[in-house]
């Protein structure tokens, strides 16, 4: 098996400012801040953690080369790439949509070597150079919509894939399993009424963005029922994620047959993470891997890749990838440091009002 994966010294040197999640500001009291809760450095540790562990050695590495301009374009609105290059120029740079996803100055050359990490990654697997792979990038995508950017995104890196590997590749169907504990608002919005991209989106119901993710979201017009949300109650852990992920995910992709899935890939549902509260640890991330990798060996030759989004505990966001990354090279899962104490925390007890939730959404009507 050849695994590929993607990093690139310069997606840690995303500037996300001196706020902590608003921009800082004296006149409120938001008191600068050495690293805001987006701050680069929890994936360069993931990314540190993964060559120490010897576990680089093991991976093919795949090289990001920047998305052109007619990538970036198959997605996003000529206004909105304009925007973003013209205030990437500034001093300062500028702010990706919603004045709380800031970028520095040349902040465009970093989200498009983000968004090529993934279209390289996707370019890679489907022509079988590498069975699967993992693409660490850096900024995130999947609340850019085609028109803006907000929630740390600049661009849709993993729609930008998904569509490359339609328009290029000649693919003609493509699924996108979100896994990030917010809702993929902008991916949903790129898709809604197209039936080629399903998008599946797991996430802590109304976390962010503020009024998005609702189960009745489910695609417009000949893209109906090819959008599709599973909203979780707070709490909810490794058990409601799998059980989500067997009940509502896996059955979704068998009726839709997808070519390629891609996974959008945050470890911010983890049971450490300050943005959000949701109870998945490494052992349940390992588990989610196992079932996406199983179901793309069973519908698409192998056909998956992963595509980096969120994570904002810099102390567990490694583990949490690694036990992906693990799960990719076929090794057994191994407890970490953090083991004993979040695997006793009751997230893997699948509570009643969460298994209704789920069955909410796998009754939600099929496509
Ligand atoms: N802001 C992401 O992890 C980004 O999904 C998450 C962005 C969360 C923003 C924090 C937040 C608000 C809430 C309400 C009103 C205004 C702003 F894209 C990823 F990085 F993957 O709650
Ligand atoms: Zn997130």
């Amino acid at each position: 098996m050849t695994i590929g994966y993607v990093w690139n010294t310069v997606y840690g040197w995303a500037d996300t400012g001196s706020g902590s999640l608003f921009p800082a500001d004296a006149t409120t009291g938001l008191q600068p801040i050495g690293h805001h809760l987006a701050h680069p450095d929890t994936k360069r540790r993931f990314h540190e953690l993964v060559a120490v562990s010897g576990l680089l050695d093991r991976l093919r590495p795949v090289r990001a080369v920047p998305a052109t301009e007619a990538d970036i374009l198959r997605v996003h609105t000529a206004e909105h790439l304009a925007r973003i290059k013209e205030e990437s120029l500034l001093p300062k740079g500028g702010d990706a949509g919603d004045g709380c996803s800031p970028f520095g100055r040349g902040g465009y050359e970093i989200a498009a070597l983000s968004a090529g990490g993934a279209i390289q990654l996707v370019d890679q697997v489907v022509s079988r150079t590498i069975d699967t792979g993992y693409a660490l990038v850096n900024p995130p995508g999947h609340h850019a919509y085609r028109a803006g950017g907000m929630g740390f995104c600049i661009f849709n890196n993993i729609s930008i894939a998904a569509a490359y590997a339609k328009d290029v590749l000649g693919l003609e169907r493509v699924a996108v399993v979100d896994w990030d504990v917010h809702h993929g608002n902008g991916t949903q919005e790129i898709w809604y009424s197209d039936p080629s991209v399903l998008t599946v989106s797991l996430h802590q119901h109304l976390c962010f963005p503020p009024n998005s993710g609702y189960l009745e979201e489910r695609g417009t017009g000949a893209g109906e029922g090819f959008s599709i949300n599973i909203p979780l109650p707070p709490a909810s852990g490794d058990a409601a994620y799998v059980h989500a992920m067997d009940e509502v995910v896996l059955p979704a992709l068998r009726e839709f047959r997808p070519e390629l899935i891609l996974v959008a890939s945050g470890f911010d549902a983890s049971i450490m993470d300050p943005l959000a509260r949701q109870m998945v640890t490494s052992a349940g991330f390992a588990r989610l891997t196992r079932r996406v990798l199983d179901v793309a060996a069973e519908l698409c030759e192998g056909r998956i890749a992963f595509v980096q989004e969120g994570g904002y505990s810099p102390h567990y966001v490694p583990f949490c990838g690694l036990a992906v990354l693990r799960e990719l090279l076929g090794d057994p899962y191994e407890p970490d440091p953090y083991s004993p104490i979040v695997s006793t925390q009751g997230g893997d007890v699948l509570l009643d009002h969460e298994a209704e939730a789920i069955q909410a959404a796998a009754h939600a009507p099929a496509m």
